[in-house]
């Protein structure tokens, strides 16, 4: 059993929220809450380190009771302590605190109060207005709960795609280590790249597809078996993520590689036209006249029916199959060709590495550039940079920049937008920087006007190039603020500017819906990982996956420019 990094982290954080409610001193939780944070950016997996038989007593904010801890998850799976201490609340009540607003402090009193111990709870009493009751809480607040239990609910239990790839990529692994399996595929959503999956949908060929899911359901890490057939099966894992496996024959595998990728639209849409061309699909294969013409690879069933192959990342009925007959699909982007990134955080405000540290991984990614975009100062932001202090990390990175060899650091800042659309740094010194990219972090709220105009308001300053997370939406946690796409597509381009696709799994932010408007509407983008430490750098891939699900081809994309040309654009 191998245990993740987030795994443990999230351990850690459950139970200093636990204790927190049940009124603990925060003082006496924060040694969790440390440790938590560290191991989340610890860039190295701890797993590993303690089968290795390594020290990682001496991790900063680690130590030797933490230690110990880890050791026993790692172990066994579990901390008995969380378990325990589990058994005096309701079962679901950790679920409110991934509600916005609500914190331990917070639950805590939901809790008391109202014996709220679950998302539902929460919503009936938002809807039955006792949460405004509260002393602490307001009407308006009660509103955003609201708000938040219907965003919750309607996410319902998927899970993100970074959070189902380990899952994927471990089963597929683990099957084709079996001597019987042949081709083994995840299909479904996950193989779509989408942003959150629901279930993974594993294919595979095999000459006994019985002892192939005989050992499939012997996969450590199943917490219960749903069916168990010759051919297929379905499971749930024990981090409740649900996998169906089915075997099929070689000669139809790409026909149930095609149906089982989906999605459902895009598969209804292929069958139409074959039954307009006098032909069938179906998962075993093309059929003409009762004759099976393709099925043992998609190639060929997209051939069939007079289609060139279609990716699957746009496999979502947005025109593909019209273009892919008028062959005019679009060469989608790879993660090969970009050559920097350019947005992440280091000491400087909130990130946990320095800017050569960051400098000398993203050269390990074989990058030609980054650009160093540290936070502004300002209100929303707890650590950001003055005048001063953006003029101090300049030097630095001059500095840097004078002795390391092979990677190039663009000077440059994440600029905090204000609520009237005015920046947070002087002209003065945007006007030193390589690269300005703007924000917004606050005042979400604001109407659709307001926010519209207060960020075009923004991109109007002449320095400023990168509107960075556009539409600031976390995914099942916080929706995207109120912005009229279609002005902010033509301030972008008619300021010169670029839209960003933020990387972070839990961002993705632009999607890939208006990835693809920005796109037709002429805008051109960054694809960024905002990473707050060197590991995160990995993020570009999600980056990319979204980018191509927006139809977007390496032109559309910035950072597959050489630096010279780069800068050539950023003027
Ligand atoms: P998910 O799991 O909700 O993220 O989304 P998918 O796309 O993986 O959907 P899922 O797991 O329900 O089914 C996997 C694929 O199977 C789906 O993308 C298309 C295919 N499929 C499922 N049901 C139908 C159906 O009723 N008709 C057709 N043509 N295809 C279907
Ligand atoms: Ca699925
Ligand atoms: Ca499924």
């Amino acid at each position: 059993m191998t245990v993740s990094n987030a795994e443990i982290a999230s351990i850690f954080t459950q139970m200093a929220d636990l204790l927190e409610i049940r009124g603990e001193d925060p003082f006496r939780t924060r040694a969790y809450r440390n440790a938590a944070r560290t191991i989340e950016n610890l860039g190295k997996d701890l797993s590993k380190m303690v089968e290795a038989g390594e020290d990682i007593s001496k991790i900063p904010t680690i130590g030797e009771r933490i230690a110990n801890k880890i050791r026993e998850i790692v172990q066994t799976g579990r901390l008995a302590k969380l378990e325990y201490l589990k058994h005096s609340f309701p079962p679901h009540l950790l679920d409110i605190l991934k509600i916005e607003g609500i914190g331990p402090k917070r639950a805590k009193i939901l809790y008391q109060e109202l014996h709220i111990g679950s998302l539902d709870a929460l919503r009936k009493a938002a809807e039955a207005h006792k949460i405004s009751q509260l002393r602490g809480f307001s009407e308006k607040m009660e509103q955003k709960i609201l708000k938040g239990t219907m965003l919750a609910k309607k996410e319902g239990k998927r899970f993100l795609y970074s959070v189902a790839e380990p899952h994927a990529e471990a089963l597929e692994t683990y099957l084709k280590k079996f001597s019987g399996a042949e081709q083994v595929t995840v299909a479904g959503s996950f193989r779509r790249r989408k942003e959150t999956v629901g279930d993974l949908d594993i294919l595979a060929t095999s000459k006994d597809p019985a002892k192939l899911i005989d050992y499939f359901v012997d996969y450590p890490g199943i917490k219960e078996i749903v069916s168990h057939g010759d051919t297929r099966s379905t499971v749930i894992l024990n981090s409740d993520l649900q996998v169906d496996l089915r075997c099929v024959q070689a000669e139809s595998y790409g026909a149930a590689l095609h149906y089982f990728t989906g999605s459902k639209s895009h598969n209804i849409a292929v069958r139409i036209m074959a039954r307009d061309m006098g032909m069938k699909v179906n998962e075993y294969g093309l059929f003409k006249d009762g004759k099976r013409i393709a099925g043992a690879t998609e190639a060929e069933m997209y051939e069939g029916v007079g289609l060139r192959y279609i990716e699957p990342e746009l496999r979502e009925s947005r025109g593909e199959h019209t273009a892919a007959r008028e062959n005019r699909l679009p060469k989608l982007v790879k993660q090969t060709r970009i050559r920097g990134d350019l947005h992440m955080h280091t000491h400087y405000s909130d990130g946990h590495n320095s800017i050569e540290e960051m400098a000398l991984a993203a050269k390990e990614h074989g990058y030609e550039y980054i650009a160093i975009t540290d936070h502004s100062k300002h209100m929303s932001i707890v650590r950001g940079m003055d005048e001063k202090r953006a003029r101090e990390q300049m030097a630095e990175i001059d500095r840097i920049n004078a002795e390391l060899k092979g990677i190039s650091i663009l000077k440059s800042v994440e600029l905090d937008i204000l609520e009237d659309g005015s920046l947070a740094l002087p002209d003065s010194v945007l006007k030193e920087m390589d690269l300005v990219v703007a924000a917004v972090h606050d005042h979400f709220g604001l109407t659709q006007k307001m926010q519209t105009r207060r960020i075009l308001k923004a991109l109007e300053n002449p320095y400023v190039k990168i509107l960075v997370h556009p539409t600031g939406r976390l995914i099942g946690e916080r929706e995207p603020y109120k912005v009229n796409m279609k002005q902010l597509f033509k301030g972008v381009t008619d300021n010169g500017c670029f839209l960003e696709i933020n990387a972070q799994p839990k961002r993705l932010d632009l999607n890939d819906i208006y990835a693809k408007r920005a796109k037709e509407a002429g805008v051109r983008f960054a694809i960024s990982t905002d990473s707050h430490n060197a590991a995160s750098l990995d993020y570009m891939k999600y980056g990319v996956y979204q980018a191509r699900r927006g139809w977007l081809e390496e032109k559309d994309v910035i950072n597959t420019l050489s630096l010279l040309k780069l800068k050539k654009l950023l003027g």
